[in-house]
């Protein structure tokens, strides 16, 4: 009786050595191959400011790296010309204009994304990803009325990232703190924040009230509550040892980037990280050690500042053995700006570099600047490097990072273009309705079709043309990248065939569409 229990527990052992021993089954060898993916996402980069897009004067080595050694798109869009709509877009699949709420955001707006929604992260999680965000959100935070002292929820963790790391808005709205995982960072619970964005808290200076506190002028807007020597957008108070140190924010990023890319490394588990940089939306508060170095002011110091931190982020990749099993997606949230609220020199000393490239108009305009940003993939020993003129837009990622894992989900507005972004194919959209401050525009094919919006045409205080004209515009972006040419008389064909799709997109005839952007 002893010697056959003996006999069995010996066998049992044996099965489980040998089973052990046998390497991974079929699945798991499938599961290890998963790509990694990282999405690098910079706020406000124009077209022009990558060096490798050959339009400016400011040199972007790291940058251009991902362009030469992978596919440089020149037809990629951002879904709107600003940032909100841009992000909700991006994660979502689904047009901005959808969902009436997506605008500029101020740092106290309710998360923008339904938790029932599809995301980006959502899917990949499904499909055996650990998922992170690591910089700037701004797509808002909670159900209304955050309480900042207390877990801050339904937030990134609750649309499908594992891990968040965050600043709420942007970096001149409060409040002007880190964010992880729902709760701030090194809060004092006897120092509790406060934000409000229409009144003041009692005694607590303001830009108006205490110039001499400045150490960065505002030029409009921006004359709130002030950080760091900063004024910002939006009044807060309290929270003292949270506060962000702004010239900090690039390596404190990249520290969490590089932390979580060495936890990934050991966990071998595919993941998922969408590095959201800050640069260089205003304020633009470069790192001593990159101040001046590009001679155009903080704009072009900042941008320097985040070609560096891409590189040492890549470094990352490579030291971890992960390079060469890693997508990495790189774009721009929207176009470009220089003066966008404070006196910086970004105009002045802009000297010959033309952040826009080749192109008409800039943040927040319809024209193409507004929204064709840089747009590149990189995957080492994957993608063949080339140029792509396909039409690529950051909603299409959804389904074509989904298929690429192997989910089927998709979202309404979302196509696959997997083999386009991995360079296998050079066929891109027909078809995309761009955004811009809630106006709309059709491009389909190399035309591009505005319809009418009375207002201003030019943006005086960015001193950018917003595309606005009370005639139909139509433009043929492969003669004419620099929409000077209206061909709208000459073209009545082609202008009502765009009317039409236009109209059928949206699901609305063009005179409900103003209307409705009126409001
Ligand atoms: C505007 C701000 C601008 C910037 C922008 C959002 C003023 C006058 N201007 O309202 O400085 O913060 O919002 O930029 O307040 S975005 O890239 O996040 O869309
Ligand atoms: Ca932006």
């Amino acid at each position: 009786m002893k010697r056959e229990k003996l006999n069995v527990l010996i066998l049992s052992i044996l099965t489980v050595i040998s089973v052990s021993c046998q390497g991974p089954k079929e699945s798991e060898t499938a599961e290890e191959k998963k790509p990694n993916i990282v999405l690098i996402y910079l706020d406000d980069l124009g077209y022009g400011d990558v060096s490798a897009y050959g339009a400016g004067t400011l040199q972007t080595p790291n940058m251009d790296m991902l362009a030469n050694g992978g596919i440089r798109f020149t037809n990629g869009y951002a879904s709107s010309a600003t940032c909100s709509p841009s992000r909700y877009a991006l994660l979502t699949g689904t047009y901005p204009w959808r969902n009436k709420n997506a605008k500029i955001l101020p740092g106290t707006a309710p998360l923008l994304i339904d938790t029932a929604q599809v995301t980006l992260p959502k899917i990949l999680k499904e499909q055996g990803y650990h998922t992170a965000v690591i910089g700037k959100w701004h797509m808002g935070l909670g159900a209304g009325d955050v309480d900042w002292n207390q877990e801050i929820s339904p937030g990134p963790n609750q649309v499908g990232f594992d891990y968040s790391h965050i600043l709420a808005a942007t970096q001149d709205r409060v409040p002007t703190v880190y964010i992880e995982n729902g709760r701030v960072v090194n809060l004092d619970p006897n120092d509790p924040i406060q934000v409000d964005y229409d009144q003041n808290f009692e005694g607590e200076p303001t830009a108006i009230t205490n110039p001499e506190m400045l150490t960065m002028k505002w030029h409009h807007g921006h004359n709130n509550s002030i950080v760091n020597g900063v004024p910002r957008i939006g009044f807060m108070k309290g929270g003292e040892s949270a506060k962000w140190s702004d010239v900090d924010m690039a390596d404190h990023f990249l520290d969490k980037a590089k932390a979580y890319v060495g936890q990934r490394a050991e966990s071998g588990q595919p993941f998922f990280l969408f590095y959201a940089l800050q640069q260089p939306h205003v304020p633009r508060t470069p790192h001593p050690r990159f101040e001046g170095k590009s001679g155009m002011g903080p704009r072009g110091d900042v941008i320097l500042e985040a070609d560096w931190v891409i590189g040492e982020f890549i470094k990352t990749l490579e030291e971890q053995g992960l390079l060469e099993n890693t997508l990495i997606v790189f774009s721009s949230d929207n176009g470009p700006v220089l003066n966008d609220g404070y006196y910086d020199d970004a105009v002045e000393l802009l000297g010959d570099h033309t952040p826009a490239g080749p192109l008409r108009g800039g943040k927040y305009s319809l024209f193409e600047a507004g929204t064709r940003v840089p747009f590149i993939t990189y995957w080492k020993g994957t993608i063949k490097p080339g140029v792509s003129d396909a039409m690529v837009t950051q909603i299409d990622l959804l389904s074509s990072i989904g298929a690429l894992v192997g989910s089927e989900k998709s979202s309404a507005d979302s196509q696959n273009l997997m083999e386009t972004f991995l360079g296998k194919s050079q066929v891109g959209r027909d078809a995309f309705v761009l955004e811009a401050t809630s106006r709309t525009a059709l491009r389909q094919g190399d035309w591009l079709m505005i319809p009418p919006y009375p207002g201003p045409e030019v943006q005086t205080q960015v001193n950018i043309e917003l595309g606005n004209s009370t005639a139909y515009q139509l433009y043929n972006l492969k003669e004419d990248i620099s929409q000077q040419n209206n061909l709208a008389t000459a073209n009545p064909d082609k202008l009502q065939e765009m009317i039409s799709l236009f109209e059928s997109i949206r699901g609305l005839n063009s005179q409900q569409i103003q209307q409705l952007e009126l409001k």
